[in-house]
């Protein structure tokens, strides 16, 4: 594991971009007010070189050319149907960027429906959906198959690059093509869309849907319950991924900023105080009790959990992180779907250490499958990984089994950690 120079750049970048470091640029009135003596008045600024202090417009020319790039694309499809493809546990950035997708769409007479394989797993996630009926549904690859997808004439993805969703095999199986991808993890391989949009040092998707808000691409209006709505579940993706607007960068918070003219506050707040199911918090104290910690690595397998109680781990991640002399907490499970026989091994890692990059270090320690795609990857801070059990998936009705089963999974995954967290030393079989 070595320092990443990419998230070097990001930590230099959001230090010069921060608003509180960045020094006061003086404007004409204070120049008056504060040198009352200086004889010769400055002519006024022409209009060319006077900044306006305007959250309504693109920062940079690539910008604009995106978001013009954007609408063609948007107006070559117009009269179409799209099918936004969310990753398979959608969260509040992939869920409040997909509905602002569909509303800008709609403007272009472009109808959307917005799909997700797994579950709405987070206690904020499933009342976020509830309390605005955020319109998404639920399709696993099988109820997919049984479904006219001859109707949609393209499909997006929206915080995600297709390695995270179960369903887009079957929708590219099915012909339809990858019309749009928008997403701020860092590029998880080739790809093939008419319109990429890839901001790896964005923290946030709905940052990027707020920016094309804010160029005009659909104009929000507090008069309409749906865009406040929407204002409000983008406000909550943002926070979400900017750990409360701590990790923010300048242009989240000027995306914060423009959002704060449209949210409902309390809505909001109603969605951050749902609590945590008993499930969610048994799997915590799993994990508080089977950690280990080495060099500022906390590592904890929690064992089997429940499909729906999934987003369990990257909470237990998000606690781990905070003991004193952790900086970095890797959390995983075996995640059983009891619909599906399906068995998976999923990880989440969090860390406050901002030389770590977490997309390098995931990939670096879990490789790739036969097919060439990495088992995870991440984005500042935050990454995740999934590792298909296979042939040994599957319920079993001896306990025994599972054990043995689990403990194999266990040493495998600790020893692929462990060889990173401790380079100079060897683990051939694990340690538990
Ligand atoms: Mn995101």
């Amino acid at each position: 594991m070595h320092d990443s120079p990419s998230s070097l750049d990001s930590l230099v970048m959001l230090t010069d971009a921060h608003p509180l470091t960045a020094p006061a640029t003086p404007n004409g009135v204070e120049q008056i007010t504060t040198s009352p003596a200086a004889t010769p008045i400055q002519p006024p600024l022409t209009q060319h070189s006077v900044q306006p202090f305007g959250y309504d417009i693109p920062r940079s020319a690539e910008q604009i050319q995106k978001v013009e790039a954007f609408r063609q694309t948007l107006e070559r499809h117009r009269g179409n149907r799209h099918l936004l493809v969310l990753q398979d546990f959608p969260d509040p950035d992939a869920l409040s960027s997909a509905w602002t997708y569909k509303l800008i769409a709609q403007k272009y007479d472009i109808q959307c429906d917005m799909v997700y394989a797994g579950t709405l797993s987070h206690q904020e996630n499933i009342a976020l959906v509830k309390l605005t009926n955020l319109p998404v549904q639920r399709q696993t690859p099988q109820t997919l198959k049984t479904r006219d997808l001859s109707k949609y004439q393209g499909c997006a993805l929206l915080d995600n690059q297709g390695t995270t969703s179960q369903l887009l095999p079957s929708v590219l199986q099915a012909g339809i093509p990858l019309t749009v991808v928008i997403d701020h993890h860092s590029m998880q391989g080739d790809i093939n869309a008419e319109f990429v949009d890839i901001r790896p040092y964005t923290r946030a998707t709905a940052t990027i849907l707020t920016q094309y808000l804010q160029a005009g691409l659909l104009k929000l209006d507090s008069n309409t319950s749906e865009h406040v709505k929407c204002a409000t579940a983008l406000m909550h993706g943002l926070r979400s991924d900017t750990n409360a607007l701590r990790q923010a960068g300048e242009e989240d918070f000027l995306a914060a900023a423009y959002l704060s003219r449209f949210y409902d506050a309390q809505l909001l707040n109603a969605v951050l105080q749902s609590s945590r199911s008993r499930q969610v918090m048994d799997v915590i104290e799993r994990s508080l009790k089977n950690r280990i910690v080495q060099n500022n690595f906390s590592i904890a397998g929690v064992g089997y959990l429940r499909y729906d109680d999934r987003d369990a781990i990257p909470q237990a991640a998000d606690f781990l992180v905070t003991e004193e002399n952790v900086h970095t907490a890797v959390v995983y499970g075996i995640v059983h779907d009891e619909d599906d026989e399906l068995e998976v091994v999923i990880g989440s890692l969090r860390t406050n250490k901002l030389t770590l990059d977490p997309d390098e270090f995931i990939k670096e320690a879990f490789g790739q499958d036969a097919q060439g795609r990495f088992f995870g990857g991440g984005r500042s801070q935050a990454g995740g990984f999934e590792i298909p059990l296979g042939f040994l998936s599957g319920f079993t009705e001896s306990s025994e089994y599972a054990k043995m089963k689990w403990s194999v999974f266990d040493a495998q995954v600790k020893q692929k950690l462990l060889r990173l967290v401790n380079p100079d030393q060897h683990y051939p079989n694990g340690v538990s």
